[in-house]
């Protein structure tokens, strides 16, 4: 099982989606502090809203084997900046939550996530659990462990730890 990063937005449906992932029924709790569970790291979205906490989304991210972006459907506006993928030494995808949402617009929110470099993109509807399984089997693989060694020659030839050498 990958171990889930995820960054967003206060409000966005991080902890909604964690609690979705674990199959339990949605009850809402603002998440004050980074919360490590076994498979799962939740964060306060007040951490990517602020530019000094954003550090700290960075330094948690390491901890993770693929980071998410999380956003509403109906986002009212993007905090993620174009390439933003160039600080995270992970895979990075986005997930798409409220997808239920009267206000969704889901082309511009994927729009904003090809912009940061997510290399794939979940659409997920935390209430009725629409695409949870489709990301729980992208979940499910582990990443393949590699050694040292490997690592440095992926990086000679210019590519990232996860990238397939062909
Ligand atoms: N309709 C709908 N509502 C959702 C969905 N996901 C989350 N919500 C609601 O959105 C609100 C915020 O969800 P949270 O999961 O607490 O958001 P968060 O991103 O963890 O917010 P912070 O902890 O403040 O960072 C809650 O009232 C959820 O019930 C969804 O897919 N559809
Ligand atoms: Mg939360």
């Amino acid at each position: 099982m990958k171990k889930l990063f995820l960054m967003g937005r206060s409000e966005a449906g991080k902890t909604s989606l964690v609690q979705a992932l674990k199959g339990e029924e949605l009850h809402y709790v603002k998440t004050q502090y980074t919360n490590r569970e076994d498979s799962t790291i939740d964060t306060p979205g007040e951490y990517a809203e602020s530019k000094r906490f954003s550090v700290g989304l960075a330094c948690f991210s390491f901890e993770a084997d693929v980071v998410a972006l999380v956003q509403a459907a109906d986002e009212p506006y993007n905090l993620f900046s174009p390439c933003l993928r160039a600080f995270i030494l992970r895979p990075l995808i986005g997930i798409i939550t409220k997808t239920d949402s009267p206000y969704a617009n889901i082309p511009m929110v994927k729009q904003w996530m090809v912009n940061a470099g997510c290399e794939r993109i979940f659409l997920v509807n935390n209430v009725n659990r629409e695409g949870i399984s489709e990301l729980m089997e992208y979940l499910r693989e582990d990443l393949e462990p590699i050694t040292l060694e490997q690592a440095k020659n992926r990086q000679d030839l210019g590519l990232n730890e996860w990238d397939p050498v062909s």
